[in-house]
């Protein structure tokens, strides 16, 4: 596996990439062109951009998060065409620059969903939360006011002001949208883009919905083993993977994280890996990396990747807001580096107790 942290460029994060290049054992980051919109080509010249700032700094591009899927092609609307073939002129433009793994969602409306970006915890440390009450309690609509005064003055990913604005109108146009067409709509989409994947070899890895279960009656598929398994036999191409992602996909309980690693061997193409503090089966915040912090077991999460060969980016996922950091929730550069030490120490642990037996 190669140890990595998400960037969002020099012009939306807090983070530097000379920090960045300061934490031990990362050696690339997971970027994206941020002010792109879903749908658009993404130039040669912007991706070849990006990598030239990402290399000078003594990193590398280890993958993208995300190429973000336009809506048409999620409703399946005639103009998905259009946007499809904007997609693979994208991947094409990606694989010849060199880069191979792609992350992304097929999450209808919202990305990720939080009730909370700035809980306090007993420590002073603040983390993203959710409870079901308080989204049982507001209109969709609404989500963004709710959270938008806790950002910090950053843009979040997937929750954009232009798409919020338009919230009302995308509920009505996902109106016939239900698990089945969304699963539908998902395999014409990898159907047409696996050519382009195999050509360059690019690894697609979608990112599970979260919460993994559906919000304000939207249809939500990538939630648990069942679904996923249909999607890998459903587009049986390797290159059709899953960005493994423990914070989201342990929203559910009943989902057996290790369990699932090991049934999805050969397709992981990108972990990221956090840990989450239940207080009930509906209410939970995003502790500190470490199994005791928290409800997983980081040490049987970390041992399932390394036993399946995994051998892709990982990183770690949303940290918590320590020592007077000012970031975009979740992406501070303090908790995530102390995440990625912990599962690089996880890791050289399970690897010495495999080999020097
Ligand atoms: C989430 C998502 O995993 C995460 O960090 O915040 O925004 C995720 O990046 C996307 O759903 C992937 O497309
Ligand atoms: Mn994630």
């Amino acid at each position: 596996m190669e140890m990595t942290l998400r960037w969002y460029g020099s012009k939306h994060d807090s983070v530097t990439l000379e920090q960045i290049r300061q934490i031990p054992g990362v050696t690339g980051v997971i970027t994206t062109l941020y002010d792109s919109m879903p749908g658009e080509v993404w130039s040669e010249e912007a991706i070849a951009a990006m990598i030239a700032e990402v290399e000078s700094a003594g990193l590398h591009v280890s993958g993208i998060e995300s190429v973000n899927i336009h809506d048409a092609i999620k409703i399946g609307t005639p103009d998905r065409e259009e946007y499809i073939d904007n997609y693979i002129t994208t991947l094409e433009h990606l694989g010849k620059a060199g880069i191979h793994m792609v992350c992304y969602n097929f999450m209808p409306v919202f990305d990720w969903t939080r009730t909370e970006l700035a809980r306090k915890r007993p420590d002073g440390s603040t983390v993203l939360a959710y409870t079901q009450e308080a989204v049982d309690a507001i209109k969709p609509e609404e989500m963004f006011a709710s959270i938008g005064k806790d950002t910090n003055g950053f843009v979040m990913p997937g929750w954009e002001p232009e798409r919020m604005a338009r919230v009302k109108e995308l509920f009505e146009m996902y109106r016939d949208v239900d698990d089945e067409k969304l699963f539908a709509n998902l395999k014409y989409f990898l159907e047409r883009i696996m050519p382009v994947c195999d050509k360059y070899d690019i690894n697609m890895a979608i990112h599970p919905d979260d919460p993994a279960w559906s919000v304000f009656g939207l249809p939500r598929i990538i939630i648990n083993k069942t679904n996923i398994l249909r999607m890998m036999q459903m587009v049986d191409n390797p290159h059709n993977g899953v960005t493994f992602c423990s914070g989201s996909y342990g929203t559910n309980l009943e989902n057996d994280l290790p369990d699932m690693i090991r049934s999805l061997k050969g397709r992981i193409h990108f972990a990221h890996v956090r840990n989450l503090k239940f207080n009930s089966s509906t209410d939970f915040e995003e502790a500190a990396h470490l199994s005791s912090d928290g409800t997983f077991d980081m040490y049987e999460i970390m041992k399932a990747l390394y036993e399946i060969g995994f051998d892709g980016p990982i990183r770690p996922d949303h940290g918590r807001m320590i020592w007077g950091e000012v970031a975009m929730p979740g992406y501070g550069l303090y908790d995530r580096a102390l995440g990625a030490t912990y599962l690089n120490g996880l890791w050289e642990a399970i690897e010495k107790s495999q080999t020097r037996k």
